[in-house]
């Protein structure tokens, strides 16, 4: 059995950072996979976040949560 390695965090410990303007791929290899990523934003400025869904399975349930930690992504 050939088992794919998560490409990213599942904590906000390990959370990968984010360049603004700069777009980020991932996998959901399972369905409890989440993965955790983290930008560093200035108070006041807004900020529009996308995530979008290709291939077998959509992100139709994910979704990104914010605490300061980091944002996760889901199924
Ligand atoms: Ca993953
Ligand atoms: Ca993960």
């Amino acid at each position: 059995m050939v088992t794919t390695p998560d490409d990213y965090a599942d904590d906000s410990v390990g959370a990968t950072a984010l360049t603004l303007g700069v777009a980020k791929s991932g996998n959901i290899e399972v369905v409890s996979d989440q993965d955790y990523f983290k930008v560093d934003l200035v108070a006041g400025q807004r900020y529009l976040f996308e995530m979008t869904a290709s291939g077998v399975g959509s992100l139709d349930t994910a979704h990104l949560s914010y605490s300061p930690n980091g944002w996760g992504s889901r199924p």
